[in-house]
Protein backbone atom coordinates (compact mmCIF):
# COMPACT_ATOMS: atom_id res chain seq x y z
CA UNK A 1 0.00 0.00 0.00
CA UNK A 2 1.08 3.74 -0.67
CA UNK A 3 1.20 6.02 2.77
CA UNK A 4 0.28 9.38 2.83
CA UNK A 5 3.83 10.63 1.46
CA UNK A 6 4.40 8.44 -1.28
CA UNK A 7 1.30 9.52 -2.52
CA UNK A 8 1.80 12.93 -2.38
CA UNK A 9 4.86 12.34 -4.48
CA UNK A 10 4.90 13.71 -7.76
CA UNK A 11 4.59 11.25 -10.92
CA UNK A 12 7.78 10.70 -12.36
CA UNK A 13 7.97 11.63 -15.93
CA UNK A 14 10.94 10.38 -18.46
CA UNK A 15 10.52 12.58 -21.36
CA UNK A 16 12.68 10.81 -24.02
CA UNK A 17 13.85 13.08 -27.52
CA UNK A 18 16.74 12.60 -30.16
CA UNK A 19 18.12 16.18 -28.52
CA UNK A 20 18.13 17.22 -24.80
CA UNK A 21 16.88 20.73 -24.52
CA UNK A 22 20.62 21.73 -23.39
CA UNK A 23 23.44 21.86 -25.85
CA UNK A 24 27.00 21.10 -24.55
CA UNK A 25 30.26 22.77 -25.42
CA UNK A 26 33.61 21.13 -24.52
CA UNK A 27 35.70 23.84 -22.37
CA UNK A 28 38.47 21.49 -21.09
CA UNK A 29 39.17 17.65 -20.31
CA UNK A 30 36.86 17.47 -17.64
CA UNK A 31 34.68 21.25 -17.88
CA UNK A 32 31.70 21.94 -19.52
CA UNK A 33 29.42 24.70 -20.51
CA UNK A 34 25.85 24.02 -21.21
CA UNK A 35 23.58 26.15 -22.71
CA UNK A 36 19.88 25.96 -22.55
CA UNK A 37 17.10 26.09 -25.39
CA UNK A 38 13.75 27.39 -24.00
CA UNK A 39 12.21 26.06 -26.88
CA UNK A 40 8.04 24.68 -27.12
CA UNK A 41 8.31 21.16 -24.92
CA UNK A 42 10.74 22.44 -22.01
CA UNK A 43 8.51 25.32 -21.32
CA UNK A 44 5.28 22.97 -21.52
CA UNK A 45 7.01 20.62 -19.12
CA UNK A 46 8.37 23.77 -16.68
CA UNK A 47 4.69 24.60 -16.75
CA UNK A 48 3.59 21.24 -15.80
CA UNK A 49 3.89 21.30 -11.98
CA UNK A 50 2.29 17.84 -11.28
CA UNK A 51 5.26 16.12 -12.94
CA UNK A 52 8.69 15.54 -12.15
CA UNK A 53 10.23 16.08 -15.55
CA UNK A 54 13.68 13.99 -16.83
CA UNK A 55 15.08 14.74 -19.93
CA UNK A 56 16.91 12.05 -21.82
CA UNK A 57 18.53 12.54 -25.05
CA UNK A 58 21.63 13.29 -27.22
CA UNK A 59 23.82 16.54 -25.96
CA UNK A 60 25.10 17.00 -29.52
CA UNK A 61 28.31 16.73 -28.90
CA UNK A 62 30.83 13.77 -29.61
CA UNK A 63 31.80 12.42 -26.16
CA UNK A 64 34.59 9.37 -27.14
CA UNK A 65 36.03 9.51 -23.86
CA UNK A 66 35.29 8.10 -20.64
CA UNK A 67 36.56 10.93 -18.64
CA UNK A 68 33.92 13.26 -20.82
CA UNK A 69 31.32 10.86 -20.72
CA UNK A 70 31.39 11.56 -16.76
CA UNK A 71 31.86 15.00 -16.19
CA UNK A 72 29.30 15.78 -18.89
CA UNK A 73 26.71 13.40 -17.10
CA UNK A 74 27.06 14.64 -14.22
CA UNK A 75 26.74 18.54 -15.07
CA UNK A 76 23.88 17.24 -16.77
CA UNK A 77 22.49 15.83 -14.08
CA UNK A 78 21.60 19.15 -12.35
CA UNK A 79 19.45 20.28 -15.29
CA UNK A 80 17.45 17.24 -14.58
CA UNK A 81 19.51 16.18 -18.32
CA UNK A 82 20.63 12.26 -18.96
CA UNK A 83 22.34 12.11 -21.66
CA UNK A 84 23.07 9.11 -24.56
CA UNK A 85 26.02 8.90 -26.26
CA UNK A 86 26.52 8.66 -29.60
CA UNK A 87 29.39 8.01 -31.83
CA UNK A 88 29.76 10.47 -35.04
CA UNK A 89 29.14 7.17 -37.62
CA UNK A 90 25.52 6.68 -35.98
CA UNK A 91 25.01 10.37 -35.90
CA UNK A 92 25.61 10.35 -39.69
CA UNK A 93 23.40 7.53 -40.48
CA UNK A 94 21.10 7.94 -38.31
CA UNK A 95 20.05 11.34 -37.95
CA UNK A 96 21.44 12.67 -41.17
CA UNK A 97 21.36 9.63 -42.79
CA UNK A 98 17.71 7.86 -42.09
CA UNK A 99 15.55 10.98 -39.97
CA UNK A 100 16.16 13.85 -42.06
CA UNK A 101 16.73 12.09 -45.67
CA UNK A 102 14.67 9.70 -45.24
CA UNK A 103 11.77 10.14 -42.71
CA UNK A 104 11.74 13.76 -42.54
CA UNK A 105 11.16 14.53 -46.74
CA UNK A 106 8.47 11.26 -46.66
CA UNK A 107 6.31 12.58 -43.97
CA UNK A 108 6.30 16.19 -45.17
CA UNK A 109 5.20 14.68 -48.87
CA UNK A 110 8.67 15.43 -50.68
CA UNK A 111 8.85 11.53 -52.00
CA UNK A 112 11.78 9.49 -50.95
CA UNK A 113 15.23 10.09 -51.84
CA UNK A 114 15.93 10.68 -55.72
CA UNK A 115 18.09 12.18 -57.93
CA UNK A 116 20.69 14.28 -55.57
CA UNK A 117 19.20 12.83 -52.29
CA UNK A 118 20.07 9.17 -53.42
CA UNK A 119 23.77 9.87 -54.77
CA UNK A 120 24.64 10.82 -50.83
CA UNK A 121 22.81 7.75 -49.90
CA UNK A 122 24.86 5.41 -48.84
CA UNK A 123 22.75 3.01 -48.90
CA UNK A 124 19.01 3.03 -47.09
CA UNK A 125 20.04 -0.64 -45.24
CA UNK A 126 23.04 0.97 -43.33
CA UNK A 127 21.21 3.88 -42.12
CA UNK A 128 17.94 2.10 -40.88
CA UNK A 129 20.07 -0.48 -39.10
CA UNK A 130 22.03 2.38 -37.71
CA UNK A 131 18.58 4.29 -36.78
CA UNK A 132 17.66 0.94 -34.79
CA UNK A 133 21.13 0.83 -33.01
CA UNK A 134 20.65 4.53 -32.13
CA UNK A 135 16.76 3.53 -30.74
CA UNK A 136 18.15 0.83 -28.89
CA UNK A 137 20.59 3.22 -27.57
CA UNK A 138 18.43 5.31 -26.23
CA UNK A 139 16.03 2.36 -24.63
CA UNK A 140 19.07 1.29 -22.34
CA UNK A 141 19.96 4.56 -20.86
CA UNK A 142 15.76 4.92 -20.55
CA UNK A 143 16.01 1.09 -18.86
CA UNK A 144 18.62 2.22 -16.68
CA UNK A 145 16.89 5.28 -15.10
CA UNK A 146 13.70 4.00 -14.94
CA UNK A 147 11.64 3.29 -12.10
CA UNK A 148 8.60 1.41 -11.10
CA UNK A 149 5.08 3.81 -11.69
CA UNK A 150 7.20 6.17 -14.02
CA UNK A 151 5.95 7.51 -17.26
CA UNK A 152 7.67 7.63 -20.68
CA UNK A 153 6.95 10.33 -23.11
CA UNK A 154 8.94 9.30 -26.44
CA UNK A 155 9.44 12.34 -29.15
CA UNK A 156 8.98 12.19 -32.59
CA UNK A 157 9.84 10.30 -35.49
CA UNK A 158 13.83 9.94 -34.77
CA UNK A 159 12.43 7.29 -32.08
CA UNK A 160 10.24 5.31 -33.55
CA UNK A 161 11.68 1.97 -32.38
CA UNK A 162 11.63 3.43 -29.12
CA UNK A 163 8.01 1.90 -27.99
CA UNK A 164 8.73 -1.45 -28.56
CA UNK A 165 12.52 -1.60 -27.65
CA UNK A 166 10.98 -0.47 -24.08
CA UNK A 167 8.02 -2.66 -23.75
CA UNK A 168 10.25 -5.64 -24.89
CA UNK A 169 12.75 -4.62 -21.70
CA UNK A 170 9.74 -3.93 -19.49
CA UNK A 171 5.88 -4.86 -20.48
CA UNK A 172 4.20 -2.24 -17.56
CA UNK A 173 6.47 0.61 -18.56
CA UNK A 174 3.98 3.47 -19.49
CA UNK A 175 4.96 4.22 -22.93
CA UNK A 176 3.21 7.47 -25.07
CA UNK A 177 4.55 8.14 -28.17
CA UNK A 178 4.27 11.97 -29.80
CA UNK A 179 5.16 13.00 -33.36
CA UNK A 180 5.98 16.10 -34.16
CA UNK A 181 5.39 16.23 -37.60
CA UNK A 182 2.42 15.20 -40.46
CA UNK A 183 2.06 11.66 -40.50
CA UNK A 184 1.30 11.56 -44.14
CA UNK A 185 -1.34 9.69 -45.97
CA UNK A 186 -0.91 5.89 -45.97
CA UNK A 187 -0.29 5.98 -49.85
CA UNK A 188 3.25 7.84 -48.68
CA UNK A 189 3.79 5.69 -45.95
CA UNK A 190 3.46 2.83 -47.91
CA UNK A 191 6.92 3.57 -49.92
CA UNK A 192 8.93 3.38 -47.15
CA UNK A 193 11.44 0.57 -47.30
CA UNK A 194 10.83 0.04 -43.52
CA UNK A 195 6.74 0.55 -43.83
CA UNK A 196 5.86 -2.47 -41.63
CA UNK A 197 8.64 -2.50 -38.90
CA UNK A 198 7.92 1.11 -38.43
CA UNK A 199 4.41 0.78 -37.92
CA UNK A 200 4.33 -2.22 -35.58
CA UNK A 201 7.06 -0.81 -33.39
CA UNK A 202 4.84 2.50 -32.68
CA UNK A 203 2.01 0.37 -31.93
CA UNK A 204 3.80 -1.03 -28.91
CA UNK A 205 3.04 2.31 -27.03
CA UNK A 206 0.00 2.26 -25.01
CA UNK A 207 -0.82 5.40 -26.44
CA UNK A 208 0.03 7.05 -29.78
CA UNK A 209 -0.83 11.13 -30.25
CA UNK A 210 -0.30 13.25 -33.43
CA UNK A 211 -1.37 17.49 -33.74
CA UNK A 212 -4.32 16.96 -35.61
CA UNK A 213 -7.39 14.43 -36.25
CA UNK A 214 -6.02 13.80 -39.93
CA UNK A 215 -2.82 12.87 -39.40
CA UNK A 216 -3.95 10.28 -36.38
CA UNK A 217 -6.90 9.06 -39.35
CA UNK A 218 -3.55 8.35 -41.65
CA UNK A 219 -1.79 6.70 -39.24
CA UNK A 220 -4.62 4.27 -38.40
CA UNK A 221 -5.43 3.90 -42.00
CA UNK A 222 -1.42 2.81 -42.82
CA UNK A 223 -2.32 0.23 -40.13
CA UNK A 224 -5.22 -1.30 -41.52
CA UNK A 225 -3.87 -1.17 -45.36
CA UNK A 226 -0.27 -1.88 -44.55
CA UNK A 227 -0.27 -4.40 -41.41
CA UNK A 228 -3.99 -5.53 -41.89
CA UNK A 229 -5.06 -4.47 -38.93
CA UNK A 230 -8.38 -3.18 -37.08
CA UNK A 231 -8.76 0.40 -36.90
CA UNK A 232 -11.68 1.20 -34.20
CA UNK A 233 -12.78 4.94 -32.94
CA UNK A 234 -10.68 4.26 -29.81
CA UNK A 235 -7.48 3.21 -31.87
CA UNK A 236 -5.52 -0.20 -33.44
CA UNK A 237 -6.63 -3.07 -32.59
CA UNK A 238 -4.32 -5.68 -33.11
CA UNK A 239 -5.38 -9.84 -31.34
CA UNK A 240 -7.16 -8.01 -28.43
CA UNK A 241 -4.68 -5.26 -27.45
CA UNK A 242 -5.79 -1.69 -28.01
CA UNK A 243 -3.39 1.21 -28.88
CA UNK A 244 -5.10 4.06 -28.28
CA UNK A 245 -4.65 6.81 -31.00
CA UNK A 246 -5.70 10.56 -30.52
CA UNK A 247 -5.05 14.17 -31.67
CA UNK A 248 -3.43 16.53 -28.90
CA UNK A 249 -2.49 20.20 -30.74
CA UNK A 250 0.71 21.44 -29.46
CA UNK A 251 0.32 25.02 -28.24
CA UNK A 252 3.03 27.82 -26.64
CA UNK A 253 3.47 29.49 -23.34
CA UNK A 254 1.54 32.59 -24.59
CA UNK A 255 2.13 34.36 -21.17
CA UNK A 256 6.04 34.25 -21.45
CA UNK A 257 5.30 36.07 -25.08
CA UNK A 258 3.25 38.63 -23.50
CA UNK A 259 4.88 39.46 -20.56
CA UNK A 260 8.28 40.11 -22.74
CA UNK A 261 6.69 42.86 -24.51
CA UNK A 262 5.95 45.18 -21.48
CA UNK A 263 10.04 44.64 -20.80
CA UNK A 264 12.09 48.08 -21.66
CA UNK A 265 14.61 46.22 -23.77
CA UNK A 266 12.12 44.66 -25.40
CA UNK A 267 9.82 47.91 -26.45
CA UNK A 268 13.03 50.05 -27.00
CA UNK A 269 13.70 47.17 -29.87
CA UNK A 270 10.13 47.83 -30.67
CA UNK A 271 10.49 51.61 -30.98
CA UNK A 272 14.06 51.07 -33.03
CA UNK A 273 11.92 48.84 -35.22
CA UNK A 274 9.27 51.29 -35.76
CA UNK A 275 11.08 54.16 -36.84
CA UNK A 276 13.92 52.12 -39.07
CA UNK A 277 10.19 50.92 -41.29
CA UNK A 278 8.28 54.27 -40.35
CA UNK A 279 6.08 54.76 -43.47
CA UNK A 280 6.01 51.20 -44.50
CA UNK A 281 4.07 48.25 -43.75
CA UNK A 282 6.02 45.09 -42.42
CA UNK A 283 5.39 41.63 -43.19
CA UNK A 284 7.42 39.32 -41.58
CA UNK A 285 8.49 35.53 -42.12
CA UNK A 286 10.50 33.49 -39.25
CA UNK A 287 11.41 30.06 -40.23
CA UNK A 288 14.16 27.42 -39.69
CA UNK A 289 15.32 27.49 -43.31
CA UNK A 290 13.61 24.10 -44.64
CA UNK A 291 12.37 22.98 -47.69
CA UNK A 292 8.98 22.23 -46.01
CA UNK A 293 8.38 26.30 -45.01
CA UNK A 294 8.16 27.26 -48.68
CA UNK A 295 10.59 29.97 -48.29
CA UNK A 296 11.09 30.30 -51.79
CA UNK A 297 7.30 29.91 -52.62
CA UNK A 298 6.44 32.83 -50.33
CA UNK A 299 9.65 35.38 -51.60
CA UNK A 300 8.13 34.69 -55.26
CA UNK A 301 4.60 35.48 -54.22
CA UNK A 302 5.88 38.70 -52.64
CA UNK A 303 7.94 39.37 -55.84
CA UNK A 304 4.41 38.95 -57.84
CA UNK A 305 2.45 41.49 -55.44
CA UNK A 306 5.33 44.25 -56.25
CA UNK A 307 5.08 43.51 -59.91
CA UNK A 308 1.31 43.65 -59.89
CA UNK A 309 0.90 45.78 -57.18
CA UNK A 310 3.64 49.07 -57.98
CA UNK A 311 1.72 51.54 -55.73
CA UNK A 312 2.79 49.42 -52.43
CA UNK A 313 6.54 49.35 -53.59
CA UNK A 314 8.01 51.97 -51.43
CA UNK A 315 5.30 51.43 -48.96
CA UNK A 316 5.87 47.81 -47.54
CA UNK A 317 8.88 45.91 -46.39
CA UNK A 318 9.35 42.08 -45.68
CA UNK A 319 11.45 40.59 -43.04
CA UNK A 320 12.61 36.85 -43.46
CA UNK A 321 14.30 35.56 -40.59
CA UNK A 322 15.34 32.08 -41.84
CA UNK A 323 17.49 30.55 -39.25
CA UNK A 324 20.38 27.26 -40.73
CA UNK A 325 19.66 23.80 -39.90
CA UNK A 326 20.86 20.59 -41.03
CA UNK A 327 23.76 22.32 -42.32
CA UNK A 328 25.84 19.35 -43.50
CA UNK A 329 23.02 18.45 -45.92
CA UNK A 330 23.77 19.18 -49.40
CA UNK A 331 20.35 19.59 -50.12
CA UNK A 332 19.59 22.30 -47.69
CA UNK A 333 23.18 24.04 -49.10
CA UNK A 334 21.34 24.33 -52.35
CA UNK A 335 18.09 25.55 -51.03
CA UNK A 336 20.29 28.77 -49.16
CA UNK A 337 21.52 29.70 -52.19
CA UNK A 338 18.25 29.79 -54.00
CA UNK A 339 16.79 31.62 -51.59
CA UNK A 340 20.00 34.42 -51.80
CA UNK A 341 19.16 34.36 -55.63
CA UNK A 342 16.05 35.13 -55.45
CA UNK A 343 16.25 37.73 -52.97
CA UNK A 344 19.19 39.61 -54.40
CA UNK A 345 16.92 39.60 -57.92
CA UNK A 346 13.95 41.07 -56.18
CA UNK A 347 16.25 43.69 -54.17
CA UNK A 348 17.98 44.31 -57.85
CA UNK A 349 14.73 44.92 -59.78
CA UNK A 350 12.39 47.01 -57.20
CA UNK A 351 14.98 48.49 -54.38
CA UNK A 352 15.99 52.07 -54.38
CA UNK A 353 18.68 53.78 -53.25
CA UNK A 354 17.40 54.17 -49.96
CA UNK A 355 15.41 50.74 -49.36
CA UNK A 356 15.02 47.17 -50.76
CA UNK A 357 12.11 45.61 -50.25
CA UNK A 358 13.69 42.36 -48.95
CA UNK A 359 15.83 42.55 -45.39
CA UNK A 360 16.75 38.16 -45.81
CA UNK A 361 18.47 37.20 -42.42
CA UNK A 362 20.23 33.71 -42.27
CA UNK A 363 20.25 33.31 -38.97
CA UNK A 364 18.71 33.50 -35.54
CA UNK A 365 16.87 35.85 -33.58
CA UNK A 366 17.61 35.86 -29.44
CA UNK A 367 14.16 35.78 -27.84
CA UNK A 368 13.54 39.46 -26.87
CA UNK A 369 14.37 40.78 -30.50
CA UNK A 370 12.23 37.93 -31.74
CA UNK A 371 9.06 39.11 -29.94
CA UNK A 372 9.69 42.81 -31.00
CA UNK A 373 9.57 41.74 -34.52
CA UNK A 374 6.33 39.93 -34.17
CA UNK A 375 4.77 42.93 -32.06
CA UNK A 376 5.52 45.78 -34.85
CA UNK A 377 4.31 43.08 -38.11
CA UNK A 378 1.50 44.10 -39.91
CA UNK A 379 1.23 40.71 -41.74
CA UNK A 380 2.92 37.48 -40.95
CA UNK A 381 3.09 34.89 -44.15
CA UNK A 382 3.60 31.35 -43.05
CA UNK A 383 3.48 29.50 -46.63
CA UNK A 384 4.59 25.98 -44.95
CA UNK A 385 4.26 23.43 -48.19
CA UNK A 386 3.17 20.39 -44.99
CA UNK A 387 4.35 21.78 -41.25
CA UNK A 388 3.26 19.55 -38.10
CA UNK A 389 1.24 22.57 -36.45
CA UNK A 390 3.80 25.18 -37.19
CA UNK A 391 4.36 27.25 -33.65
CA UNK A 392 5.56 30.79 -35.52
CA UNK A 393 2.17 31.28 -36.39
CA UNK A 394 0.84 30.89 -32.44
CA UNK A 395 3.95 33.36 -31.30
CA UNK A 396 2.80 35.77 -33.89
CA UNK A 397 -0.66 35.86 -32.84
CA UNK A 398 0.04 35.88 -28.85
CA UNK A 399 2.17 39.20 -29.44
CA UNK A 400 -0.53 41.03 -31.61
CA UNK A 401 -2.46 41.96 -28.56
CA UNK A 402 -2.12 45.61 -29.87
CA UNK A 403 -1.99 45.94 -33.34
CA UNK A 404 -3.87 42.99 -34.17
CA UNK A 405 -1.93 42.36 -38.00
CA UNK A 406 -2.98 39.54 -39.60
CA UNK A 407 -1.45 35.70 -40.57
CA UNK A 408 -1.17 34.97 -43.60
CA UNK A 409 -1.30 31.05 -43.12
CA UNK A 410 -0.57 27.70 -45.32
CA UNK A 411 -3.52 25.28 -45.53
CA UNK A 412 -1.21 22.76 -45.20
CA UNK A 413 0.24 23.62 -41.72
CA UNK A 414 -1.68 21.64 -38.88
CA UNK A 415 -2.12 25.35 -37.31
CA UNK A 416 -4.86 25.70 -40.39
CA UNK A 417 -7.02 23.62 -38.55
CA UNK A 418 -6.70 26.04 -34.94
CA UNK A 419 -5.95 29.12 -36.32
CA UNK A 420 -7.91 28.69 -39.57
CA UNK A 421 -11.34 30.94 -38.98
CA UNK A 422 -8.86 34.07 -38.22
CA UNK A 423 -6.25 33.70 -40.56
CA UNK A 424 -6.31 33.92 -44.65
CA UNK A 425 -5.49 30.50 -45.49
CA UNK A 426 -3.25 29.58 -48.35
CA UNK A 427 -2.49 26.96 -50.63
CA UNK A 428 1.00 28.05 -50.92
CA UNK A 429 1.94 26.40 -54.15
CA UNK A 430 -0.59 28.95 -55.50
CA UNK A 431 1.56 31.84 -55.71
CA UNK A 432 -0.69 34.41 -57.56
CA UNK A 433 -3.29 33.41 -55.34
CA UNK A 434 -0.84 34.10 -51.74
CA UNK A 435 0.02 37.52 -53.74
CA UNK A 436 -3.25 38.16 -53.59
CA UNK A 437 -3.82 37.53 -50.11
CA UNK A 438 -0.77 40.04 -49.77
CA UNK A 439 -2.70 42.58 -50.97
CA UNK A 440 -6.25 41.76 -49.19
CA UNK A 441 -4.05 41.52 -45.78
CA UNK A 442 -2.43 44.79 -46.30
CA UNK A 443 -6.01 46.40 -46.76
CA UNK A 444 -8.00 45.01 -44.38
CA UNK A 445 -10.10 47.18 -42.41
CA UNK A 446 -9.33 47.66 -39.23
CA UNK A 447 -12.41 45.92 -37.95
CA UNK A 448 -12.19 42.93 -40.00
CA UNK A 449 -8.53 42.99 -38.61
CA UNK A 450 -10.02 42.64 -35.08
CA UNK A 451 -12.42 40.27 -35.50
CA UNK A 452 -9.67 38.13 -37.15
CA UNK A 453 -7.01 38.51 -34.24
CA UNK A 454 -9.65 38.15 -31.11
CA UNK A 455 -10.67 34.40 -32.80
CA UNK A 456 -7.11 33.70 -32.85
CA UNK A 457 -5.84 35.27 -29.81
CA UNK A 458 -8.46 33.44 -27.90
CA UNK A 459 -7.37 30.48 -29.05
CA UNK A 460 -3.42 30.81 -28.60
CA UNK A 461 -4.16 32.06 -24.51
CA UNK A 462 -6.15 29.15 -23.55
CA UNK A 463 -4.75 26.26 -25.66
CA UNK A 464 -1.22 26.37 -24.02
CA UNK A 465 1.52 23.93 -24.53
CA UNK A 466 1.55 23.85 -20.53
CA UNK A 467 -2.33 22.07 -21.37
CA UNK A 468 -1.34 20.40 -24.00
CA UNK A 469 1.60 18.26 -21.58
CA UNK A 470 -0.81 17.88 -19.09
CA UNK A 471 -3.45 16.33 -21.31
CA UNK A 472 -1.05 13.89 -22.95
CA UNK A 473 -0.01 12.59 -19.84
CA UNK A 474 -3.26 12.49 -17.62
CA UNK A 475 -4.54 10.48 -21.36
CA UNK A 476 -1.67 8.02 -21.02
CA UNK A 477 -1.89 7.34 -17.19
CA UNK A 478 -5.88 6.59 -18.52
CA UNK A 479 -5.27 4.61 -21.13
CA UNK A 480 -3.57 2.21 -18.95
CA UNK A 481 -6.16 2.02 -16.16
CA UNK A 482 -8.78 1.05 -18.96
CA UNK A 483 -6.52 -1.61 -20.47
CA UNK A 484 -6.38 -3.35 -17.10
CA UNK A 485 -9.98 -2.65 -16.59
CA UNK A 486 -10.64 -4.17 -19.92
CA UNK A 487 -8.38 -7.52 -19.09
CA UNK A 488 -9.99 -7.80 -15.58
CA UNK A 489 -13.13 -8.48 -17.65
P1 LIG B 1 9.77 23.45 -36.36
O1 LIG B 1 9.78 22.87 -37.73
O2 LIG B 1 11.06 23.90 -35.85
O3 LIG B 1 9.10 22.46 -35.29
P2 LIG B 1 7.88 25.63 -35.50
O4 LIG B 1 6.73 24.93 -34.89
O5 LIG B 1 7.49 26.84 -36.27
O6 LIG B 1 8.72 24.71 -36.48
O7 LIG B 1 8.84 26.05 -34.33
C1 LIG B 1 10.01 26.76 -34.59
C2 LIG B 1 10.52 27.43 -33.32
O8 LIG B 1 11.81 27.97 -33.59
C3 LIG B 1 9.64 28.59 -32.88
O9 LIG B 1 9.54 28.61 -31.48
C4 LIG B 1 10.37 29.83 -33.39
O10 LIG B 1 10.25 30.95 -32.57
C5 LIG B 1 11.81 29.37 -33.42
N1 LIG B 1 12.48 30.01 -34.57
C6 LIG B 1 12.30 29.73 -35.87
N2 LIG B 1 13.05 30.53 -36.63
C7 LIG B 1 13.71 31.34 -35.78
C8 LIG B 1 14.65 32.40 -35.95
N3 LIG B 1 15.07 32.80 -37.14
N4 LIG B 1 15.12 33.00 -34.84
C9 LIG B 1 14.71 32.61 -33.64
N5 LIG B 1 13.84 31.64 -33.42
C10 LIG B 1 13.35 31.01 -34.47
C11 LIG B 1 8.56 21.11 -35.35
C12 LIG B 1 7.50 20.88 -36.44
C13 LIG B 1 6.38 21.89 -36.29
C14 LIG B 1 5.78 21.79 -34.89
C15 LIG B 1 6.86 21.85 -33.83
C16 LIG B 1 6.31 21.54 -32.45
O11 LIG B 1 8.08 20.95 -37.73
O12 LIG B 1 5.38 21.67 -37.27
O13 LIG B 1 4.87 22.84 -34.69
O14 LIG B 1 7.90 20.92 -34.09
O15 LIG B 1 5.66 20.33 -32.41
Amino acid sequence: GTDGCERLRKQRLLVVANRLPVSAVRKGEDSWQLEISVGGLVSALLGVKEFDARWIGWAGVNVPDETGQKTLTIALAEKRCIPVFLDEDTVHQYYNGYCNNMLWPAFHYLGLPQEDRLATTRGFQSQFDAYKKANQMFANVVSKHYEEGDVVWCHDYHLMFLPKFLKEYNSNMKVGWFLHTPFPSSEIHRMLPSRSELLRSVLAADLVGFHTYDYARHFVSACRRILGLEGTPEGVEDQGKLTRVAAFPIGIDSDRFIRALELPQVQDHMKELKERFAGRKVMLGVDRLDMIKGIPQKILAFEEFLEENPEWRDKVVLLQIAVPTRTDVPEYQKLTSQVHEIVGRINGRFGTLTAVPIHHLDRSLDFHALCALYAVTDVALVTSLRDGMNLVSYEFVACQASKKGVLILSEFAGAAQSLGAGAILVNPWNITEVAYSIGYALNMSADEREKRHNHNFRHVTTHTSQEWAATFVSELNDTIVQAQLRTRQ
